[in-house]
């Protein structure tokens, strides 16, 4: 089986130190913790960006020193977010995109997102869609809902997108997908063959997701972003706690961990 690709989404737009301690909000913290976190085997890590308050941003001026500040450590792949946070406004979600990033994520539809709503046109998805193909990012398309992933083929189609396709199913967000494993299955079936995938499961669907993915072939997102804690009633000290429990379980399976280069090999990354 092909080596295991972990992402490690560090900090995500929703959860707050009040809930994580031990959250990356500077981009001092949050490249500290990617470089911990590619130590520990993740060769993509996710990144928000947060403002001086600690609050979601996308600034491009944030992005640019995270992704600086990642660069002088180490070759992890940087994969900043377009989603931001549910009221960020198209052009702010555009933002991290003018870094011309080796990957980012392009959502693939609209979905109830807890008691938000998760905004994502047809519009607005064509536009991401080209400015990544024109600028050689590779998408990393996210799936919340089984409609998304036709969203993708469709763009595919049109040429928006290109072959291969790289899917991250986020799973057991409140609203959209839950994340049981037969629902997991169900969406790998619906990709085309040549496309690769990871999953990332929301809170307590993290682990269980992560198992069956390794065993399926796909690949795997761990991190405060999707899941605060460690077990039941016990909160993670450090996303890199996650991401060794993933390393330990895939070796044991008999599934290497891809480096970064082994990964953009995987993913198609021209670089
Ligand atoms: N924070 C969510 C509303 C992404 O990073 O591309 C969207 C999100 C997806 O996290
Ligand atoms: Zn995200």
């Amino acid at each position: 089986m092909e080596k295991l690709i972990i992402t490690a989404a560090l900090t995500g737009a929703e959860v707050t130190r009040e809930q994580q301690p031990n959250l990356s909000l500077t981009p001092q913290e949050i490249a500290d913790e990617a470089y911990e976190c590619y130590k520990a085997g993740v060769s993509i890590v996710h990144v928000h960006a947060r403002d001086k308050n600690g609050n979601p941003s996308q600034d491009f001026e944030i992005y640019k020193e995270i992704s600086k500040k990642i660069k002088e450590k180490c070759d992890v792949i940087f994969q900043p977010s377009t989603g931001g946070a549910v009221w960020h406004s198209f052009e702010e979600r555009m933002q991290p995109l003018k870094l011309n990033p080796e990957m980012a994520t392009l959502s693939a539809g609209t979905c109830n997102f807890g008691d938000d709503i998760f905004v994502n046109s047809k519009e607005y998805i064509e536009k991401f869609a080209l400015e990544m193909k024109n600028r050689g990012i590779k998408p990393e398309i996210e799936v919340f809902e089984r409609g998304m992933i036709q969203n993708a083929i469709n763009l595919n189609k049109n040429g928006l997108i290109e072959s291969p396709m790289h899917f991250d199913f986020v799973m057991g967000v409140p609203g959209a997908i839950p994340g049981n494993i037969d629902d997991l299955v169900y969406m790998v079936n619906k990709i085309p063959e040549d496309a690769t995938w990871t999953v990332a499961g929301i809170g307590r669907f993290e682990l269980s997701l992560a198992v069956h993915a390794i065993l399926m072939g796909g690949h795997v997102r761990v991190g405060f972003e999707d899941n605060i804690y460690y077990k039941k009633g016990e909160k993670a000290l450090s996303n890199v706690q996650l991401v060794e429990r993933i390393v330990r379980i895939s070796k044991e399976i008999g599934r290497e961990i891809a480096t970064p280069d082994e990964a953009r090999k995987i993913l198609n990354i021209k670089g």
